[in-house]
Protein backbone atom coordinates (compact mmCIF):
# COMPACT_ATOMS: atom_id res chain seq x y z
CA UNK A 1 0.00 0.00 0.00
CA UNK A 2 1.16 3.16 -1.07
CA UNK A 3 2.15 5.94 2.02
CA UNK A 4 0.09 8.60 2.87
CA UNK A 5 1.07 11.64 5.48
CA UNK A 6 -1.51 12.22 7.96
CA UNK A 7 -1.77 15.73 8.85
CA UNK A 8 -3.18 17.34 11.82
CA UNK A 9 -4.63 21.02 12.00
CA UNK A 10 -6.52 23.18 14.48
CA UNK A 11 -10.30 22.82 12.88
CA UNK A 12 -11.31 26.54 14.02
CA UNK A 13 -8.98 29.44 15.62
CA UNK A 14 -6.13 31.55 15.03
CA UNK A 15 -4.34 28.74 12.91
CA UNK A 16 -6.85 27.82 10.71
CA UNK A 17 -7.46 29.88 8.03
CA UNK A 18 -3.58 30.65 7.42
CA UNK A 19 -2.75 26.48 7.63
CA UNK A 20 -5.43 25.88 5.33
CA UNK A 21 -3.99 28.78 3.18
CA UNK A 22 -0.59 27.40 3.28
CA UNK A 23 -1.70 23.79 1.62
CA UNK A 24 -4.02 25.39 -0.80
CA UNK A 25 -0.23 28.10 -2.28
CA UNK A 26 1.08 24.73 -1.94
CA UNK A 27 -1.18 23.40 -4.87
CA UNK A 28 -2.67 20.49 -2.42
CA UNK A 29 -6.29 20.51 -2.26
CA UNK A 30 -8.58 19.24 0.05
CA UNK A 31 -12.31 20.10 1.42
CA UNK A 32 -12.83 21.55 5.19
CA UNK A 33 -15.21 22.87 7.31
CA UNK A 34 -18.89 22.14 7.54
CA UNK A 35 -18.43 20.11 11.07
CA UNK A 36 -15.73 17.58 8.95
CA UNK A 37 -13.09 15.83 11.00
CA UNK A 38 -11.08 14.78 8.16
CA UNK A 39 -10.37 14.75 4.76
CA UNK A 40 -8.43 13.40 2.46
CA UNK A 41 -6.55 15.63 -0.58
CA UNK A 42 -7.58 14.56 -4.05
CA UNK A 43 -4.11 15.67 -5.78
CA UNK A 44 -1.44 14.73 -2.94
CA UNK A 45 -0.71 11.39 -1.17
CA UNK A 46 -2.01 13.33 2.78
CA UNK A 47 -5.08 13.02 4.75
CA UNK A 48 -5.90 15.73 7.00
CA UNK A 49 -7.57 15.77 10.63
CA UNK A 50 -9.63 18.88 12.30
CA UNK A 51 -8.51 18.54 15.55
CA UNK A 52 -7.66 21.11 18.70
CA UNK A 53 -4.91 22.76 18.72
CA UNK A 54 -3.78 21.32 22.19
CA UNK A 55 -4.38 18.02 21.18
CA UNK A 56 -2.03 18.31 18.52
CA UNK A 57 1.37 17.43 19.79
CA UNK A 58 -0.28 14.22 21.70
CA UNK A 59 -1.67 13.03 18.24
CA UNK A 60 1.71 13.39 16.25
CA UNK A 61 3.80 12.16 19.12
CA UNK A 62 1.40 8.80 19.22
CA UNK A 63 1.46 8.15 15.43
CA UNK A 64 -1.90 9.14 14.76
CA UNK A 65 -0.89 11.88 13.18
CA UNK A 66 2.61 12.33 11.15
CA UNK A 67 2.56 15.91 11.17
CA UNK A 68 0.66 18.94 12.34
CA UNK A 69 0.79 23.00 12.45
CA UNK A 70 0.88 24.31 16.42
CA UNK A 71 1.94 27.91 17.71
CA UNK A 72 5.12 27.16 19.36
CA UNK A 73 3.53 27.80 22.51
CA UNK A 74 1.53 25.12 22.35
CA UNK A 75 4.68 22.28 21.21
CA UNK A 76 7.01 24.12 23.98
CA UNK A 77 4.28 23.56 26.45
CA UNK A 78 3.53 19.89 26.02
CA UNK A 79 5.11 17.44 27.33
CA UNK A 80 4.83 15.54 24.39
CA UNK A 81 8.18 14.46 22.14
CA UNK A 82 7.89 15.85 18.50
CA UNK A 83 10.20 17.04 16.29
CA UNK A 84 10.44 21.01 14.90
CA UNK A 85 10.31 20.67 11.38
CA UNK A 86 9.66 24.25 10.11
CA UNK A 87 8.83 27.57 11.22
CA UNK A 88 5.36 28.91 9.63
CA UNK A 89 5.76 32.48 10.19
CA UNK A 90 2.20 33.47 10.30
CA UNK A 91 0.00 33.49 14.02
CA UNK A 92 3.03 35.20 15.32
CA UNK A 93 2.39 36.43 19.11
CA UNK A 94 3.80 36.54 22.46
CA UNK A 95 3.71 34.78 26.07
CA UNK A 96 3.98 38.10 28.25
CA UNK A 97 3.86 38.39 32.25
CA UNK A 98 1.36 41.51 33.04
CA UNK A 99 0.64 43.46 36.26
CA UNK A 100 -2.15 45.54 36.96
CA UNK A 101 -1.53 49.07 35.89
CA UNK A 102 -1.15 50.75 38.59
CA UNK A 103 1.41 48.67 40.01
CA UNK A 104 5.19 49.53 40.20
CA UNK A 105 7.55 47.74 37.96
CA UNK A 106 11.52 47.46 38.63
CA UNK A 107 12.03 43.86 37.35
CA UNK A 108 10.93 40.22 37.28
CA UNK A 109 12.62 40.06 40.84
CA UNK A 110 9.13 41.72 41.86
CA UNK A 111 7.37 38.95 41.64
CA UNK A 112 9.63 36.98 44.27
CA UNK A 113 6.48 35.67 46.72
CA UNK A 114 4.36 36.49 44.60
CA UNK A 115 1.08 34.51 42.91
CA UNK A 116 0.90 34.42 38.67
CA UNK A 117 -1.77 33.22 36.82
CA UNK A 118 -1.57 31.23 33.85
CA UNK A 119 -2.08 28.35 31.03
CA UNK A 120 1.75 27.64 30.86
CA UNK A 121 3.10 26.91 33.45
CA UNK A 122 6.26 25.17 32.15
CA UNK A 123 6.93 27.49 29.99
CA UNK A 124 6.80 30.04 33.15
CA UNK A 125 8.05 27.54 35.87
CA UNK A 126 11.64 27.60 33.25
CA UNK A 127 11.73 31.04 33.52
CA UNK A 128 11.35 32.35 37.15
CA UNK A 129 13.69 29.17 37.46
CA UNK A 130 16.10 30.27 34.80
CA UNK A 131 16.23 34.06 36.74
CA UNK A 132 15.85 32.96 40.25
CA UNK A 133 12.37 33.88 41.15
CA UNK A 134 10.16 31.96 43.61
CA UNK A 135 6.79 32.66 42.85
CA UNK A 136 3.50 30.87 42.88
CA UNK A 137 2.10 29.22 40.04
CA UNK A 138 -2.11 29.23 39.38
CA UNK A 139 -2.67 27.13 36.36
CA UNK A 140 -6.10 27.88 34.35
CA UNK A 141 -7.15 26.95 31.10
CA UNK A 142 -8.71 30.50 29.96
CA UNK A 143 -9.62 34.03 31.11
CA UNK A 144 -6.46 34.78 32.42
CA UNK A 145 -6.74 38.08 32.30
CA UNK A 146 -9.49 38.57 35.20
CA UNK A 147 -7.08 36.51 37.70
CA UNK A 148 -5.60 39.84 39.00
CA UNK A 149 -9.27 41.38 38.98
CA UNK A 150 -10.97 38.76 40.96
CA UNK A 151 -8.47 38.28 43.25
CA UNK A 152 -6.93 34.90 42.28
CA UNK A 153 -3.56 36.43 41.52
CA UNK A 154 -1.47 39.20 41.36
CA UNK A 155 0.37 38.53 37.72
CA UNK A 156 -0.57 37.19 34.73
CA UNK A 157 1.22 34.90 31.89
CA UNK A 158 -0.51 35.12 29.08
CA UNK A 159 -0.43 35.37 25.44
CA UNK A 160 -0.36 38.83 23.76
CA UNK A 161 -0.53 39.51 20.12
CA UNK A 162 -2.31 43.51 19.80
CA UNK A 163 -2.27 43.78 23.74
CA UNK A 164 -5.99 45.44 23.70
CA UNK A 165 -7.49 42.26 25.99
CA UNK A 166 -4.50 43.48 28.49
CA UNK A 167 -5.50 46.69 27.91
CA UNK A 168 -9.18 46.73 28.40
CA UNK A 169 -8.35 44.59 31.84
CA UNK A 170 -6.54 47.54 33.06
CA UNK A 171 -3.34 45.36 33.03
CA UNK A 172 0.47 46.50 31.71
CA UNK A 173 2.64 44.19 29.72
CA UNK A 174 6.27 44.23 31.80
CA UNK A 175 8.51 41.26 30.31
CA UNK A 176 7.84 39.30 27.06
CA UNK A 177 8.65 35.76 28.39
CA UNK A 178 8.96 33.72 24.90
CA UNK A 179 7.93 34.83 21.17
CA UNK A 180 5.78 32.25 19.42
CA UNK A 181 4.72 31.44 15.92
CA UNK A 182 3.02 28.44 14.05
CA UNK A 183 5.19 25.77 13.43
CA UNK A 184 5.52 22.61 11.21
CA UNK A 185 6.12 19.72 13.72
CA UNK A 186 6.63 16.04 12.80
CA UNK A 187 6.64 12.41 15.03
CA UNK A 188 10.35 11.69 15.74
CA UNK A 189 10.21 8.89 13.88
CA UNK A 190 8.77 8.91 9.87
CA UNK A 191 9.68 5.86 8.08
CA UNK A 192 11.42 6.56 4.68
CA UNK A 193 8.51 6.91 2.33
CA UNK A 194 6.80 9.24 4.58
CA UNK A 195 9.84 11.16 5.11
CA UNK A 196 10.17 11.59 1.03
CA UNK A 197 6.79 13.02 1.46
CA UNK A 198 7.96 15.35 4.21
CA UNK A 199 10.85 16.40 1.68
CA UNK A 200 8.05 16.97 -1.12
CA UNK A 201 5.82 19.29 1.31
CA UNK A 202 8.79 21.33 2.65
CA UNK A 203 10.25 22.08 -0.85
CA UNK A 204 6.89 23.70 -1.67
CA UNK A 205 6.60 25.89 1.32
CA UNK A 206 9.90 26.56 0.75
CA UNK A 207 8.92 27.72 -2.50
CA UNK A 208 5.81 29.29 -1.14
CA UNK A 209 7.97 31.23 1.53
CA UNK A 210 10.50 32.86 -0.50
CA UNK A 211 7.98 34.15 -3.00
CA UNK A 212 5.87 35.92 -0.14
CA UNK A 213 9.38 37.57 1.20
CA UNK A 214 10.98 38.34 -2.42
CA UNK A 215 9.55 40.58 -5.37
CA UNK A 216 10.64 40.75 -9.04
CA UNK A 217 11.98 44.02 -10.02
CA UNK A 218 12.07 45.54 -13.94
CA UNK A 219 14.01 48.50 -14.16
CA UNK A 220 15.40 50.56 -17.13
CA UNK A 221 18.86 52.17 -16.59
CA UNK A 222 21.73 54.01 -17.70
CA UNK A 223 24.48 51.85 -19.27
CA UNK A 224 27.27 53.61 -17.03
CA UNK A 225 24.69 53.18 -14.20
CA UNK A 226 24.57 49.28 -14.49
CA UNK A 227 27.62 48.06 -12.47
CA UNK A 228 26.38 49.85 -9.62
CA UNK A 229 22.25 48.85 -10.21
CA UNK A 230 23.32 45.17 -10.81
CA UNK A 231 25.51 45.41 -7.60
CA UNK A 232 22.67 46.22 -5.56
CA UNK A 233 20.19 43.82 -7.60
CA UNK A 234 21.98 40.25 -7.27
CA UNK A 235 18.88 38.10 -7.34
CA UNK A 236 18.86 34.57 -7.67
CA UNK A 237 22.16 34.36 -9.46
CA UNK A 238 22.63 37.36 -11.35
CA UNK A 239 20.79 39.48 -13.09
CA UNK A 240 19.31 39.44 -16.52
CA UNK A 241 20.53 42.72 -18.52
CA UNK A 242 18.71 43.60 -22.00
CA UNK A 243 19.17 46.65 -23.99
CA UNK A 244 16.17 48.70 -24.34
CA UNK A 245 15.45 50.40 -28.22
CA UNK A 246 17.25 53.30 -26.85
CA UNK A 247 20.46 53.54 -27.14
CA UNK A 248 22.53 53.57 -24.22
CA UNK A 249 20.07 52.24 -22.20
CA UNK A 250 19.22 48.44 -20.36
CA UNK A 251 16.41 46.97 -18.65
CA UNK A 252 17.44 45.06 -15.51
CA UNK A 253 15.32 42.37 -14.39
CA UNK A 254 15.78 40.64 -10.72
CA UNK A 255 14.72 39.55 -7.64
CA UNK A 256 14.44 41.60 -4.40
CA UNK A 257 13.80 40.65 -0.70
CA UNK A 258 11.21 42.42 1.24
CA UNK A 259 13.43 43.29 4.22
CA UNK A 260 15.55 45.57 2.58
CA UNK A 261 13.13 46.85 0.13
CA UNK A 262 12.57 50.30 0.54
CA UNK A 263 16.37 50.79 1.09
CA UNK A 264 17.58 49.10 -1.78
CA UNK A 265 15.16 50.84 -3.94
CA UNK A 266 16.30 54.45 -2.76
CA UNK A 267 19.83 53.47 -3.49
CA UNK A 268 18.96 52.05 -7.52
CA UNK A 269 17.11 55.38 -7.86
CA UNK A 270 19.92 57.45 -7.11
CA UNK A 271 21.97 55.42 -8.81
CA UNK A 272 20.09 56.10 -12.04
CA UNK A 273 16.99 53.71 -12.45
CA UNK A 274 13.80 55.10 -14.07
CA UNK A 275 10.60 53.20 -14.68
CA UNK A 276 11.01 50.66 -11.98
CA UNK A 277 8.35 48.08 -11.64
CA UNK A 278 8.03 45.62 -8.39
CA UNK A 279 5.85 42.75 -9.61
CA UNK A 280 5.06 40.01 -6.57
CA UNK A 281 5.96 36.89 -7.37
CA UNK A 282 3.57 33.44 -7.31
CA UNK A 283 6.47 30.46 -6.35
CA UNK A 284 9.80 31.13 -6.12
CA UNK A 285 12.36 27.64 -6.63
CA UNK A 286 16.01 28.42 -5.97
O1 LIG B 1 -10.20 25.66 20.10
P1 LIG B 1 -8.73 25.45 20.15
O2 LIG B 1 -8.24 24.81 21.43
O3 LIG B 1 -8.24 24.73 18.91
O4 LIG B 1 -8.07 26.90 20.03
P2 LIG B 1 -7.57 27.90 21.18
O5 LIG B 1 -8.71 28.79 21.54
O6 LIG B 1 -6.84 27.18 22.26
O7 LIG B 1 -6.43 28.68 20.39
P3 LIG B 1 -6.54 29.98 19.46
O8 LIG B 1 -7.21 29.64 18.18
O9 LIG B 1 -7.05 31.15 20.23
O10 LIG B 1 -4.97 30.24 19.21
C1 LIG B 1 -4.19 29.32 18.52
C2 LIG B 1 -2.75 29.81 18.52
O11 LIG B 1 -2.69 31.09 17.90
C3 LIG B 1 -2.14 30.05 19.89
O12 LIG B 1 -1.63 28.86 20.49
C4 LIG B 1 -1.02 31.03 19.59
O13 LIG B 1 0.11 30.33 19.11
C5 LIG B 1 -1.59 31.84 18.40
N1 LIG B 1 -2.06 33.20 18.76
C6 LIG B 1 -1.73 34.32 18.06
C7 LIG B 1 -2.86 33.56 19.77
C8 LIG B 1 -3.04 34.95 19.68
N2 LIG B 1 -2.34 35.40 18.60
C9 LIG B 1 -3.88 35.61 20.65
N3 LIG B 1 -4.02 36.84 20.57
N4 LIG B 1 -3.48 32.84 20.74
C10 LIG B 1 -4.28 33.47 21.62
N5 LIG B 1 -4.49 34.82 21.62
C11 LIG B 1 -5.43 35.32 22.69
C12 LIG B 1 -4.76 35.45 24.06
O14 LIG B 1 -4.87 34.25 24.78
C13 LIG B 1 -5.54 36.58 24.72
O15 LIG B 1 -6.75 36.11 25.26
O16 LIG B 1 -5.88 36.62 22.37
C14 LIG B 1 -5.88 37.45 23.52
C15 LIG B 1 -4.84 38.53 23.38
O17 LIG B 1 -4.93 39.15 22.15
P4 LIG B 1 -4.69 40.72 22.01
O18 LIG B 1 -4.66 40.98 20.53
O19 LIG B 1 -5.81 41.42 22.69
O20 LIG B 1 -3.34 41.01 22.65
ZN1 LIG C 1 -6.51 25.31 22.36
Amino acid sequence: MSSILRIALQKSGRLSEDSYQLFKECGIRFDYGTGKLKSVSSNFPAEFLFLRDDDIPGYVEDGVADLGIVGENVAVESTHQVETVHRLGFSKCRLSLAIPRGTDWNGIQDLDGKSIATSYPRILGDYLTYHNVSAEIHQISGSVEIAPGIGLAEAICDIVSSGSTLLSNGLKEVEVIFRSEAILIARTTLDAEKQRLLDKLLFRIKAVQAAKNNKYIVLNAPNEALEQITSLLPGMKSPSVMPLATAGWSSVHSVINENDFWENIEAIRSAGAEGILVIPIEKMIY
